[in-house]
């Protein structure tokens, strides 16, 4: 048998993805019209303010049975009106999908959401490691000062559904409040 290298590494310090099979994409404030409530802040924003990176790695065609994907993202820190930086969110479009999100470095909180638009949140931390059902939507905020940086791993099959959260958004936002991270009920 022949003894290879890996063409993909992953810096188990940093989080970060490398190798020429890693896809990149950004999410800039311009990129995000309607996901955060303060449409009125995110407008008299920086368009071109970078709000999150994402690298994937998809080793196999999306969809291919018992496959695994492989993602970084970088959440920087900030916020729109009083709503931190967040991923846009989204339900898996198999819902026997499952996927696993670990914190690299930075806080944050992990805000899930069931079918019923019931919504709960669990801190994200260097280390904390958070099993996502298949059926829970999921987005992940940045409530601290530095850079948060979230590893997940998916199936091949999941797919997304972004449609649902771009029309109905979870129904409970993380607000800062008096300094602190809090979820508080929202339409959309
Ligand atoms: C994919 C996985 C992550 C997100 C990424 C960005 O199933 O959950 O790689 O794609 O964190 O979030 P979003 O909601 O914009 O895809
Ligand atoms: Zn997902």
């Amino acid at each position: 048998m022949m003894i290879t290298e890996t063409k993909t590494m992953l810096d188990t310090r940093t989080g970060a993805l490398s190798g020429k099979e890693i896809k990149y994409s950004d999410r800039k404030l311009k990129d995000l019209a309607g996901i955060f409530l303060d449409e009125n802040s995110r407008e008299n924003m920086d368009p071109e303010t970078l709000v999150y990176s994402v690298q994937s790695y998809m080793p196999v065609d999306e969809g291919t049975r018992g496959g695994l994907f492989f993602g970084n993202t970088t959440i920087f820190p900030g916020k729109v009106g009083n709503e931190y930086f967040m991923t846009r969110g989204h339900f898996h479009r198999e819902f026997v999908s499952s996927e696993y999100y670990w914190c690299v470095t930075g806080e944050g909180m992990l805000i899930l959401m069931n079918t019923n638009r019931e919504v709960w949140a669990e801190k994200m931390r260097p280390g904390s490691l958070h099993y996502i059902p298949g059926n829970i939507a999921h987005r992940v905020a940045n409530t601290g000062i530095d850079t948060l940086v979230f590893n997940a791993c998916w199936t091949a099959e999941a797919g997304h559904d972004y449609d649902t959260i771009n029309q109905q958004g979870f129904s409970m936002r993380l607000f800062e409040v008096g300094g602190r991270p809090q979820l508080v009920k929202s339409n959309r």
